[in-house]
C-alpha cells in the first residue's frame, strides 16, 4: 500500500511542474545550445566571443572542434547558469592576448569545460565583479600562462575539478580575499615559465578543500598559505589538504621550495588541516609552519602524512621546521601546531619523530626513482596512520579505498600517505 501510494505522488508531481513550464512558454526562452566551429556552415557561430554575447542565462555554447580561438572571452554578469564547453572528444584552444583569457564577471552557476587554454599577456581564468558563486571549471587545461592559471576573490566559489595546470609564470589556481574553493582531481606540473611566484596553489585569506591532486615538479611551493596584506579585514579559513602527492617543489627557485607553506597573521587566521598527503624532494621545506606573533588563533594539523627527502642535495635537510622570520616565535608556533601519526624523515625542529605515532627510517616507495610513491609492501607506514583522522572521507589519492588492512593482522588501520596499500590490487 505505501509503495503504491509513492507511485502516485511520482506521477502527479513531474505532471504539475510540467503544467507550470507550459504556462510560462510564451514569455521565457527555452536554454539554447549555440555551437562553435571553425569550419564554415558546420555551426552557428565561427567564434566563441560573437557565440557569448548572443548567450542567455543557462544557453550552453559548445565548440564542436578542435580549433585554436585567437580570443580573450567575457561571460557576463546576466549569464547565470551558463555553460562554455567543448563537445565530448574535442579540444578547442582557447589562445588569448589581454590580461585575462577568460574573464567571468559577476556570473552565478557558470561551467567552463573542455578548453585548453594558453597565452594572454597575464592570467588564465578571473572572476571579477560581484561574487562568482557555483563556479565549475572542468577537465580544462591551463598551459603556458604568463601568471596565474585560475585567480578568484571576494567571496568567489568554485569547484575546480579534473584540470591540468602546466608551466605557468604564476600559480596554477591562486584564492584572495574570502574566496571559498574546492580544487580536486587536478594535475600541476611545472615549466619552463615557472618562477618563484610559481606555486601549484596560493591560498591568501581563503577557504579550500585540496583533495586528489598531483603537484609536481613546481617553481616554488606545491601549497602555500600567505599572509593578506596588513589592512586587509581579519579574515578566518579553513584549509583541508588531503590525498595530494607533492613532489619535487623549488624547480624554479630553491629557496621558494616548500611543499606545504603554512603562515598566520593577526588579519589571517588559518585552521589548517593536513592529512593523507605524501610531500618529497622538496627543495627547501617538506611543511613549513609560521604563525606570526598576533596569530594566536591559527591552528594547523597534520595527520597521517609522509614529509622526507626534503632540502638541498647534501645540505641539511629539515623536513618540517618552522619559518626564521624574526616575527615567528618558535614555542607559540609549536604550541599551534599538531603533528601525529606522520612519517617525517628529519625534524631537527619540533623534534616530533619520537612521540605521537610519528615514524621515521626509510618509507619504501614502490619505485621513488621513477616517481612512484605507492608504499611498498614492506612499508612502515602501512596500517600505521590514525583512521580517527579521516573520518570525513573514505578513498584515497587514487580513489581506491581505505581503510585497508595492509599486513593482514585482522586490524583495519589506514596507511600513512597519499596511497593505501592493498595488495589485492598488486
Ligand atoms: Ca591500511
Ligand atoms: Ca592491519
Amino acid at each position: 500500500m505505501k509503495r503504491l501510494i509513492s507511485m502516485v505522488i511520482a506521477v502527479t508531481i513531474p505532471a504539475a511542474v510540467a503544467g507550470d513550464r507550459q504556462i510560462g512558454m510564451g514569455k521565457s526562452v527555452q536554454p539554447r545550445i549555440l555551437t562553435v566551429s571553425k569550419t564554415p556552415g558546420l555551426a552557428t557561430f565561427n567564434a566563441i566571443e560573437p557565440a557569448l554575447e548572443e548567450a542567455a542565462a543557462q544557453d550552453t555554447i559548445e565548440i564542436i572542434d578542435d580549433g585554436v580561438y585567437e580570443e580573450d572571452l567575457l561571460i557576463r554578469e546576466a549569464q547565470t547558469g551558463l555553460t562554455l564547453r567543448a563537445r565530448t572528444g574535442n579540444k578547442p584552444v582557447v589562445k588569448g592576448a589581454g590580461p585575462s583569457i577568460i574573464e567571468i564577471f559577476g556570473a552565478e552557476g557558470v561551467t567552463i569545460e573542455g578548453l585548453r587554454i594558453t597565452g594572454g599577456a597575464a592570467v588564465g581564468l578571473v572572476a571579477t565583479g560581484p561574487a562568482v558563486r557555483a563556479l565549475r571549471v572542468n577537465d580544462c587545461r591551463f598551459e603556458t600562462i604568463p601568471s596565474a592559471g585560475i585567480l578568484l576573490d571576494n567571496g568567489d566559489a568554485a569547484e575546480i575539478v579534473d584540470c591540468t595546470f602546466r608551466n605557468l609564470g604564476g600559480a596554477g589556481i591562486s584564492l584572495r580575499a574570502g574566496a571559498d574553493v574546492e580544487i580536486t582531481s587536478n594535475d600541476f606540473y611545472g615549466g619552463p615559465m615557472n618562477t618563484s611566484l610559481s606555486n601549484g596553489i596560493l591560498v591568501e585569506g581563503s577557504s579550500v578543500l585540496i583533495d586528489r591532486n598531483y603537484l609536481i615538479g613546481l617553481g616554488g611551493s606545491g601549497i602555500a598559505t600567505v599572509l593578506q596584506p596588513v589592512e586587509a579585514p581579519r579574515r578566518e579559513s579553513a584549509v583541508t589538504i588531503v590525498n595530494n602527492l607533492i613532489t619535487g617543489c623549488g624547480a624554479a627557485d630553491p629557496q621558494e621550495g616548500d611543499g606545504i607553506r603554512i603562515l598566520g597573521s593577526s588579519n589571517t587566521v588559518n585552521h589548517v588541516r593536513i592529512v593523507n598527503n605524501t610531500i618529497v624532494n622538496s627543495a627547501r621545506l617538506g611543511v613549513g609552519f609560521g604563525f606570526e606573533a598576533g596569530a594566536i588563533a591559527s591552528r594547523a594539523e597534520m595527520y597521517n602524512t609522509i614529509v622526507t627527502a626534503s632540502g638541498p642535495p647534501g645540505g641539511v635537510a629539515s623536513d618540517i621546521a618552522v619559518y626564521s622570520e624574526a616575527s615567528v616565535s618558535l614555542s607559540q608556533t609549536t604550541a599551534q601546531t599538531t603533528i601525529r601519526f606522520c612519517f617525517i624523515g628529519q625534524d631537527p625542529v619540533f623534534g616530533s619523530l619520537t612521540r605521537d605515532g610519528n615514524i621515521t627510517g626509510d618509507p619504501k616507495f614502490e619505485d621513488a626513482a621513477r616517481g612512484n610513491y605507492r608504499l611498498g609492501y614492506k612499508s612502515p607506514c602501512i596500517d600505521a596512520g590514525s583512521n580517527e583522522a579521516i573520518a570525513d572521507f573514505t578513498y584515497d589519492a587514487e580513489n581506491s579505498g581505505r581503510i585497508f588492512d595492509g599486513d593482514s593482522d585482522g586490524h583495519y588501520d589506514v596507511d600513512i600517505g597519499a596511497y593505501e596499500y592493498d595488495y589485492t590490487l598488486m
